[in-house]
């Protein structure tokens, strides 16, 4: 049976989400890296959104493939055919709420924070101390267990992780300086998880006539 496919980008923090949806239930889909500035028509054709990740269920005999667009939601339906840590046994719907927040507010202030120099009306250091916000609030859980809403991880360390990622790597030096000591341990611990890795291996931009790329391919 035909596997699902996976249209993914490898440094995009909703498609890294995505990953570690498949990895920690333990699937395996066909993995297509795109690139962002040549989108495949065959991405376009499912999804005219033409934002990653996008995942395209396997045909069946009596369904066509259906098509998630969304990196939530993929996530979801990932640990909704395999949960093998129970991660959606846990806080689903503070984890759900968190990762809303994380989507509509914080996101927003990363990517000015990210490329301040196209948003001129305030300053990067603004940008930041507004991010900033959100990451108080992860502190502030992180004081009271190992991860986000509990000791064992949920959807919300799953959803969550590429985006403090994305900020700590847009001045490393500036993130370990800030007082957030849990922030850091919890990000160090995701950037080392052995799964994390798996989600960060590189792949050449697919191209149609390719043969499928299965997904997890193991570290070399
Ligand atoms: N709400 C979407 C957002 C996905 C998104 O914006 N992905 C970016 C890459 S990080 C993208 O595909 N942008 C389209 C482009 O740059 O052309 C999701 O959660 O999947």
């Amino acid at each position: 049976m035909s596997l699902p496919c996976l249209y993914s980008f490898r440094r995009c923090p909703y498609a890294m989400r995505a990953r570690l949806g498949i990895l920690f239930a333990g699937l395996e889909v066909e993995l297509r890296e795109i690139a962002l500035k040549n989108k495949p028509a065959q991405l376009l054709a499912v999804s005219p959104k033409a934002t990653v990740p996008v995942l395209v269920l396997a045909e069946t005999k009596t369904s066509q493939g259906s098509v998630i667009e969304e990196s939530k939601e993929i996530l979801e339906w990932a640990l909704a055919q395999q949960d093998p840590q129970g991660l959606l046994t846990r806080h689903l719907t503070r984890a759900k709420a968190l990762i809303d927040k994380n989507d509509n507010e914080f996101k927003p202030w990363l990517d000015r924070y990210k490329y301040a120099d196209r948003y001129p009306e305030l300053t990067q250091l603004d940008y930041r101390q507004k991010g900033e916000v959100f990451l108080q609030l992860l502190e502030s859980l992180l004081a009271k267990h190992h991860y986000l809403l509990g000791d064992n991880p949920s959807l919300a360390d799953l959803g969550i992780m590429p985006f403090v990622r994305q900020f700590a790597h847009v001045d490393r030096e500036v993130f370990y300086s800030l007082p957030y000591p849990k922030l850091h341990k919890w990000l160090k611990d995701w950037l080392e998880h052995p799964l994390f890795q798996l989600t960060m291996v590189k792949f050449q931009p697919w191209q149609e006539g390719d043969a499928p790329l299965i997904f997890p391919r193991p570290l070399i």
